[in-house]
């Protein structure tokens, strides 16, 4: 058994599509980041970084980040086909791309969505915003010519990396203005939110939880 600690909105949603797509028996802790539980001394013990998503796994283990969840979970599952494993041909493309996801896309979206956290003072806030609104765009673009496949990230199908960028245009204020520019990204997120497994994840990140760490 799985368990998913997970925020409204949050990386969550990628691991837990993953884990419908895999069928994999998980549950869910709804962690209150708003009242700052991912700080506490309880969730600190399950992810020292005190971030959100946070996979326990059977055996009573923990794994924070995105992208090692992805790839551990991908590897525990591989009949699942959402990641390529060692020695598939397109290992090196996932790999790439999911640290790209995770770097300029994920650390960029946090930089629009607390751009406090990243100016000294509060002068500066407002040029933060400006280029992290910049920067995710360019992110998008990037996206939008990478894609390979017909409304996949890889020519491959369907897997982990078309949950992960799905996930990233949900945090975008604008986002159908931001798709409706970009056909190929929009032709993916599209497909992504018609699949169940990622229905299923969206439809729990958007509804308000109770604590399960309280
Ligand atoms: N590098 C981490 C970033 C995760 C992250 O920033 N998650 C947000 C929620 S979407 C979070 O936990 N924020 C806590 C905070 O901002 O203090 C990953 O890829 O998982």
């Amino acid at each position: 058994m799985y368990t998913l600690y997970w925020e409204q909105m949050a990386g969550s949603i990628v691991v837990q599509a993953m884990l419908e797509s895999i069928g994999a028996d998980y549950d869910l802790r709804y962690v209150d980041m708003g009242a700052g539980e991912h700080q506490a001394p309880a969730f600190l013990k399950i992810n020292p970084a005190a971030r959100i998503p946070v996979l326990g796994l059977p055996g009573g283990r923990a794994l924070g980040e995105t992208a090692a969840i992805v790839t551990l979970l991908g590897e525990r599952h591989p009949q699942s086909g959402l990641t390529p494993q060692p020695g598939d041909p397109d290992r090196a493309a996932f790999l790439f791309w999911l640290s790209v996801m995770a770097t300029a896309g994920y650390i960029t979206s946090g930089r629009v969505g607390h751009p406090e956290r990243f100016a000294r003072d509060d002068s500066a806030i407002a040029q933060v915003k400006a280029q992290g609104d910049a920067d995710y765009v360019t992110f998008f673009d990037l996206m939008e010519r990478s894609i390979e496949g017909d409304g996949h990230f890889l020519a491959r199908g369907l897997g982990a990396l078309d949950f992960y960028v799905a996930m990233l245009a949900e945090w975008i204020s604008d986002r159908d203005g931001v798709l409706a520019e970009r056909p190929a990204l929009r032709k993916l997120c599209d497909r992504v939110r018609d699949t169940a497994p990622y229905a299923a994840a969206l439809k729990t990140h958007m509804i308000p939880a109770a604590s399960a760490l309280a």
